[in-house]
């Protein structure tokens, strides 16, 4: 998806399997596009749960599903498309002026965010028309 000023593409990091099962790594400056500037992770959400609900004016992420799955709606302001995310190496790479929704999480889902800002609240779009309203004016 790529929109006016925001958008979205599949990140893939590299697995390594042996009989001991699978590992996945994630380098700074290689597999990231940007510095990495916080980690943080969703756990113990109930399966009816919605997250998100807004989106950001200058931060970019990477959302990995380690454990589980959950489906990541995201809308640029001009078209709106969802990810089921259920491989723990891949991740979903949000630009800022993406809206996003979070929901349909399984039983036990762990959800870790790589991120290129640390928290911000101002940097949150909480209303969607204050989101649509700045993507047409950067249009
Ligand atoms: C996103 C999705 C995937 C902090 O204090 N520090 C943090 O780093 C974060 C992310 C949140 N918080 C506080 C702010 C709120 O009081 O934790 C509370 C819940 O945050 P929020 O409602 O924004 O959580 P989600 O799961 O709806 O959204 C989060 C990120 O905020 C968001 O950028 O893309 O995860």
């Amino acid at each position: 998806m790529t929109g006016a000023k925001g958008f979205v593409r599949m990140i893939d990091l590299p697995r390594v399997s042996d009989p001991r099962g699978d590992l996945t790594f994630v380098e700074g400056g290689n597999h990231i596009p940007f510095d990495i500037a916080r980690v943080y992770y969703l756990y113990n959400v109930p399966v009816d749960a919605e997250r998100g609900g807004h989106a950001h004016r200058e931060l970019e992420q990477i959302v990995f599903p380690l454990s589980g799955s959950f489906r990541m709606k995201v809308n640029d302001g001009e078209t709106k498309s969802e990810y089921w995310l259920r491989d723990p190496c891949k991740g979903l790479y949000i630009s800022k002026l993406v809206w996003r929704e979070m929901d349909s999480f399984s039983q036990g889902a762990v959800c870790m965010v790589l991120a290129s800002r640390p928290y911000e609240e101002a940097d949150y779009f909480r209303n969607y028309n204050k989101f649509l309203t700045a993507v047409r004016k950067k249009s």
